[in-house]
């Protein structure tokens, strides 16, 4: 069975993730055909991208399918990894990117989400970014991609308690463009995303490329970096990120010991 169903209609391309036994989980496989689609819309210049999963799923994916994360010490999110292809690619795609949301949001799909130009969800979505019940040391340019989005304090909240994020508190705190009854989010978002195609293209492309540029405008010397790597590559080489996976794995509870 396919992972992903992608389809155009009147210059929006549609893809939809289509794994619902392993929960929309973002393997290498199902990025990989996301990226693919994405790069056949891109090349006949398709304007607008909703992304779904499948009608009135329950979750609308589990995040990185973590039975690819790396067992331990070696950097989980690294730059060239899928999830971080994913996420650049959807940042530089020259038309909007519209997450159509129903079900729960978990992890990485959360990031992609929010990385997304807009979210418009049902009262049944839900957010979380969860490193933290993994003792995953999440990367800059993923919180950076919270910080912008919803400020540091919320964002700090989201990462903090892994909790998922109810439709109401989403709209509340900006993560939601907009929250509309399940029977109309199809036609809503579909309607929005016609008006977008219907406006130059070349314009949006360019106002979205200096939205990135200045969104990501956040100068740190070569030194700060150089830390920030060390910082979390003593948390990927620890016992607490090996008790993450292990746990998930197994099904059970992860016990940290904060070393
Ligand atoms: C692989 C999965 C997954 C999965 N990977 O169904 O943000 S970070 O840093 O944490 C980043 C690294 C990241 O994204 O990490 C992953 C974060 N994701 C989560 O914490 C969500 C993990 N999943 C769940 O909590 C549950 O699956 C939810 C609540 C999403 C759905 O629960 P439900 O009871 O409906 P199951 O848990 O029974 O899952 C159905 C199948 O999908 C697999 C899971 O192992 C099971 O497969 P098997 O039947 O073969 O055991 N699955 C779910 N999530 N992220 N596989």
């Amino acid at each position: 069975m396919a992972l992903i169903l992608a389809e155009i209609k009147e210059n929006i391309g549609c893809i939809t993730l289509n794994n619902p036994r392993k929960r929309n989980a973002f393997s290498e496989e199902l990025l990989g055909d996301m990226l693919d689609a994405i790069a056949d819309f891109e090349q006949k210049k398709i304007a607008v991208i909703v992304l779904r999963a499948e009608k009135n799923a329950k979750v609308w994916s589990a995040g990185h399918d973590v039975t690819e994360l790396p067992k331990s010490r070696r950097d989980p999110l690294p730059y060239y990894s899928p999830l971080e292809k994913a996420l650049r690619v959807v940042q530089h795609y020259p038309g909007a990117v519209i997450a159509m949301v129903q079900g729960g949001v978990w992890g990485g799909a959360c990031d992609l989400v929010i990385t997304c130009d807009m979210i418009i969800g049902d009262p049944t979505c839900t957010f979380a970014i969860t490193p933290v019940k993994l003792g995953l040391p999440y990367n800059p340019t993923g919180i950076l991609h919270f910080i912008t989005r919803l400020g540091i304090n919320i964002a700090k909240e989201m990462f903090f308690t892994a909790d998922p994020v109810s439709a109401e508190k989403a709209e509340k705190w900006g993560i939601l463009n907009h929250l509309v009854p399940t029977e109309e989010l199809e036609n809503f978002t579909f309607n929005i995303a016609g008006t977008i195609a219907s406006r130059s293209p070349l314009a949006i492309g360019v106002i979205k490329e200096q939205f990135r540029i200045l969104c990501d405008a956040h100068p740190i010397t070569p030194e700060t970096f150089e830390r920030m790597q060390g910082l979390r590559r003593k948390v990927y080489d620890s016992h607490d990120y090996t008790e993450g996976i292990n746990a998930f794995l197994e099904k059970r509870n992860p016990v940290f010991r904060g070393e």
